[in-house]
């Protein structure tokens, strides 16, 4: 193709990583000059500002009231073929199986195979939980065999895709990537609204769904404030928030903990703490843990699934069993009261979250990919 391809792609547009992703490889396309387009519900939050080559095409999932529920996935499909049709759009790269995919399926079988094809990246719970329910499970098997191209986010998904589906389409590592320019130590934030000068930040960010073991963050937290005067940062919003600041007040730290919701500015907030808390029950990648590396803010993360695959347990970082709450507890306090140590985990996961995992590097193998689907 002597043309740089025109990008469709669809994502869900709340707080969550496999949106981050998509945002930010649509983001980096777009500055490199590929024309994206975006189709989703709304508009995804790290796209809340003007970018040139970005388009945005609003999904309005109409309901009848003959409808039990709105049919989202056919007004999705809809909206893909309009846009694809109307943009001369080449390619559709959709996150997340369920339900992206079966609308760009749909998409794709209505414009015609050969003239729009249909990338599907695996990103976590659309394998690990989502796809495996029996209501769901012989569709995403459908689905990864009829993409284009199948990607997953870890080494670890990928596996897990091939041992739980067992499909035909080979299914590609593209690790996740983090922009170091935007997520990098900033000496300027502003630290002194959370806490005093003396005081440690500890900062958790996640939609707070249950496999992200919340609470564990707040017991973990309530025995390193015993011993280390602290802070707790909770950030985005999901069903076990409330949850995590009633156990605050139970454990005697509502004081020192404090919700900011969901943020703009993840990167300032990550880049002021001290150590950033993951202990998931298990986590296809944990984007969240790389973005605070390249902001060098030390991470302990749950060692269930790929995070293996960017931190080197006791090098660049930490990794625990995510019930051992007392375990996490030991090396957190270990951490923020050691400053070597603490800086060298500092230094070296910062050096290989950007040289392994910056934008560049693994934007490039997106690319490569769409040159070979569209050959
Ligand atoms: O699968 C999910 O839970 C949804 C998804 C999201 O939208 O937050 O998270 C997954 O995708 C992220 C981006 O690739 C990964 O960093 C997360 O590890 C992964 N979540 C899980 O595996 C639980």
């Amino acid at each position: 193709m002597s043309r740089l391809p025109v990008i469709g792609i669809t994502c869900y547009p709340t707080q969550g990583g496999s949106g981050v992703v998509a945002s930010e490889l649509g983001l980096s396309l777009a500055r490199r000059g590929y024309e994206v387009h975006f189709i989703t519900s709304e508009m995804p939050l790290r796209l809340r500002r003007y970018e040139a080559n970005i388009y945005f095409h609003p999904v309005e999932a109409v309901t009848y009231p003959v409808f039990q529920h709105t049919p989202y996935t056919l007004a999705l499909a809809t909206k893909m073929s309009e846009v694809a049709r109307r943009y001369g759009l080449d390619l559709l790269h959709v996150h997340y199986a369920i339900p992206h995919a079966a609308s760009a399926y749909l998409a794709r079988a209505m414009i015609g195979p050969d003239r729009l094809k249909m990338i599907t990246t695996l990103h976590g719970t659309d394998i690990t939980l989502v796809g495996q329910e029996p209501s769901y499970f012989e569709m995403t098997r459908f689905l990864i065999d009829e993409s284009d191209a199948v990607t997953a986010v870890s080494g670890w998904l990928r596996d897990e895709t091939v041992r739980v589906f067992g499909p035909r389409r080979e299914v590609e590592v593209i690790p996740n990537f983090v922009d170091p320019e935007r997520f990098r130590p900033r000496e300027d934030g502003p630290r002194a609204l959370f806490a005093k000068p003396d005081e440690k930040i500890v900062v958790h960010a996640s939609n707070f769904r249950p496999v992200k073991n919340a609470t564990h963050v707040v017991r973990v937290f309530a025995q390193i404030a015993q011993q280390v005067p602290s802070r707790l940062l909770l950030v985005g919003e999901g069903p076990e928030r409330p949850l995590c600041e009633q156990l605050a007040v139970e454990l005697g730290v509502a004081d020192r903990v404090r919700s900011l919701g969901q943020v703009e500015n993840l990167e300032e907030i990550l880049a002021l703490s001290d150590l950033c808390l993951l202990p998931s029950r298990h986590e296809s990648f944990g984007l969240v843990a790389l973005e605070a590396m390249a902001c060098g803010t030390p991470v302990v993360a749950t060692d269930r699934g790929g995070t293996s695959e960017f931190i080197e347990r006791g090098l660049t970082g930490f990794l625990c069993d995510p019930d051992d709450i007392a375990g996490m507890a030991a090396v957190s306090i270990g951490l923020l009261l050691d400053p070597a140590l603490h800086r060298q985990i500092r230094d070296d996961g910062l050096r290989e979250a950007v040289s392994r995992f910056g934008t560049p590097c693994i934007l490039k193998r997106y690319v490569d990919l769409y040159d070979r689907v569209l050959a």
